[in-house]
């Protein structure tokens, strides 16, 4: 299992609006896309930079993951994101190390790629993303 790239970084804000405006006015970077993600209870918005991205995390359910992970951490790094060819296969190639998947079959997440999700608890503290990439 090799990552190609970090694909994106999550960031949990309360107020999305107001870290768009702070990222764009600070680093001088734009706002590609906002999209609500339903499934994730999460608004996103997204920022290009480079072969990487930032990506703005709000909740829209204090009871959702990000909403959890705010209430308990307060805002900050919520995830990273690996971009990987054939996730499927990586996925049963890591279940098969002791891995815990918390999804077990890739789904579709923001700008419609298929991610799948590793458990934090099996990553050393950290919430990690596959992505597959697009062909
Ligand atoms: N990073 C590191 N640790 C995390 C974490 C995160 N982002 N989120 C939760 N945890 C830790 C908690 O601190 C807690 O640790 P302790 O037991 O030591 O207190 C433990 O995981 C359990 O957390 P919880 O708040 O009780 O929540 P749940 O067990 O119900 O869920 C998790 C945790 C990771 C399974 C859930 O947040 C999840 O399924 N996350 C993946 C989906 C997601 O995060 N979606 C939002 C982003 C969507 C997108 O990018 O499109």
């Amino acid at each position: 299992m090799k990552p190609t790239h970090i694909e994106h970084i999550g960031i949990a804000v309360k107020d999305l609006e107001a870290a768009i405006k702070f990222f764009e006015s600070i680093f001088n970077i734009k706002c590609s896309s906002i999209e609500e993600v339903k499934e994730q209870s999460v608004r996103t918005a997204i920022f290009p930079i480079g072969e990487t991205k930032i990506e703005l995390l709000e909740t829209t359910d204090p009871q959702g993951p990000v909403g959890k992970f705010i209430k308990k951490n307060g805002e900050g790094i919520h995830h990273i994101a690996f971009s990987v060819n054939n996730i499927e296969s990586r996925l049963e190639e890591l279940s098969k190390k002791g891995i815990r998947l918390i999804d077990k079959k890739p789904r579709k997440g923001a700008e419609g790629l298929n991610i799948a999700f590793l458990h934090p608890k099996d990553c050393f503290g950290t919430l990690i993303e596959l992505c597959e990439n697009k062909s």
